[in-house]
C-alpha cells in the first residue's frame, strides 16, 4: 500500500504522492541511480543535519558564524539599517536573529516550507523584537519568489546563509540568483541586495573530512534517506546493505554523497524494482564549492552590480553582500 496522505511536505516542497513516486522511481531507474537531496530531510534527517552542524569536522556553520561575528559592523555598514530582511529557508530563524542587533531591520520576512514550525519561531522572535514588523511566509522559494503585497518594497535584503546554494547545480544556482535579482528590481529603492554564504574550494582533506565525520553522523544522515524512501514509496531498502560514501569530485568542484550497495541486491518499491550490483550506488547529494571569483562571476551573470566579500582567516568560506 502506498502511503495514505495526498501530499507530503519535504524540505522545500509540498508534492502530491503520485508525483513523488514518479520522480523517485525515475531517478532510481537511471544508469547512475539518483535521488533529490530534498529527500534527506524528513523529521529525523532535519535533526541529523542540525547535529552535523555541531560536528568538529563540519566547518561551514561555525566558519560562517565566525565571519558574522568578526565583521558585523562592516556588514551592517554595507547593508545599512532599516532593511526588509527576507530570510530564505528561515527554519528556526536563529541565523537571522543573530543579525538583528547589528542590522536593525524594519521588517523581517521569514520564508520556509514548514508553516507550523515557522509561525512558532516568528512568534518567539517577535516577542524579543516587538519594534520589528514580522511575518512568516510558507513558500517554496526554489520554485517561485512571488512575495506577498505585505512585504515592503523598500530596501529588500535577501538572506541565504549556510552555503545552501551549493546544493544546486551552477546552472540552477544561476536561475535562482536571477529570480532574487528580479525581486530586488521590483523594489522601489536602489539599495536592495542579497547576503549569501558560499563554501569555497579548499584542501581536499578538509572537505572530505566534513562529509565523512568520525562519529558517523553524516553517514546516518545519508542512510536515513533510505528509511524515508521506504515510507514515501513503500520501498524495501535494508540499511545494512548500504554504505555511506562522500568524496570531493575535483572535476566538478563538488562533494558527492552516494549510498553504495555492499552486495548485489534487488530493491523494490511500489510499482517498481531495480537490481544493484555490489559497489553500484545511489547518488544522493551534490554540494558545490566555488572559488571567490567563480561565484562573483555567477552573481554578475545574474545581474548583480557589485559585491562586497568577507572571508574567514583560512579562506574556507565567503559571505557576500551583492547589490542589485
Ligand atoms: C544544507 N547543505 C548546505 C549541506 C551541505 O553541506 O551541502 C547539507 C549536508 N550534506 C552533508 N552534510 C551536510
Amino acid at each position: 500500500m502506498l502511503m495514505p496522505e495526498l501530499a507530503v511536505r519535504l524540505k522545500d516542497e509540498f508534492i502530491p504522492v503520485d508525483k513523488i513516486l514518479e520522480e523517485i522511481s525515475a531517478g532510481l531507474r537511471q544508469p547512475q541511480a539518483h535521488t533529490s537531496p530534498k529527500y534527506l530531510y524528513d523529521a529525523l534527517g532535519s535533526k541529523l543535519f542540525e547535529a552535523i552542524c555541531e560536528l568538529p569536522e563540519y566547518y561551514p556553520t561555525r566558519t560562517e558564524a565566525g565571519i558574522f561575528e568578526a565583521y558585523q559592523d562592516d556588514i551592517a555598514c554595507s547593508v545599512g539599517y532599516g532593511s526588509t530582511l527576507i530570510d530564505l529557508g528561515a527554519g528556526n530563524c536563529a541565523k537571522a536573529a543573530r543579525l538583528f542587533p547589528a542590522l536593525r531591520p524594519e521588517q523581517y520576512v521569514a520564508i520556509d516550507i514548514s508553516a507550523d514550525f515557522l509561525q512558532i519561531a516568528v512568534a518567539q522572535l517577535q516577542q524579543r523584537y516587538p519594534e520589528v514588523a514580522m511575518m512568516g511566509l510558507c513558500l517554496d522559494f526554489s520554485e517561485s519568489l512571488a512575495l506577498s503585497q505585505q512585504v515592503r518594497r523598500e530596501r529588500r535584503l535577501f538572506f541565504y546563509p549556510g552555503s545552501s546554494i551549493g546544493n544546486y547545480t551552477p546552472s540552477q544556482a544561476l536561475q535562482f540568483l536571477r529570480r532574487i535579482h528580479n525581486e530586488c528590481q521590483t523594489s522601489s529603492q536602489a539599495d536592495s541586495g542579497l547576503l549569501i554564504g558560499v563554501d569555497l574550494i579548499k584542501n581536499e582533506n578538509v572537505m572530505n573530512a566534513a562529509y565523512n565525520d568520525a562519529l558517523g553522523v553524516t553517514a546516518s544522515f545519508n542512510l536515513n534517506l533510505l528509511l524515508h524512501l521506504n515510507r514515501l514509496i513503500g520501498a524495501d531498502f535494508d540499511l545494512r546493505q548500504w554504505q555511506h560514501c562522500g568524496f570531493f569530485n575535483s572535476t566538478q568542484n563538488r562533494i558527492e554523497m552516494h549510498l553504495v550497495a555492499r552486495q548485489a541486491l534487488t530493491a523494490t518499491w511500489h510499482g517498481g524494482a531495480r537490481e544493484f550490483a555490489q559497489g553500484e550506488s545511489i547518488h544522493t547529494e551534490n554540494s558545490y564549492k566555488y572559488t571567490q571569483q567563480a561565484f562573483l562571476s555567477l552573481l554578475a551573470e545574474a545581474g548583480f552590480q557589485k559585491s562586497k566579500v568577507w572571508v574567514d582567516p583560512n579562506q574556507w568560506f565567503m559571505l557576500c553582500h551583492a547589490h542589485a
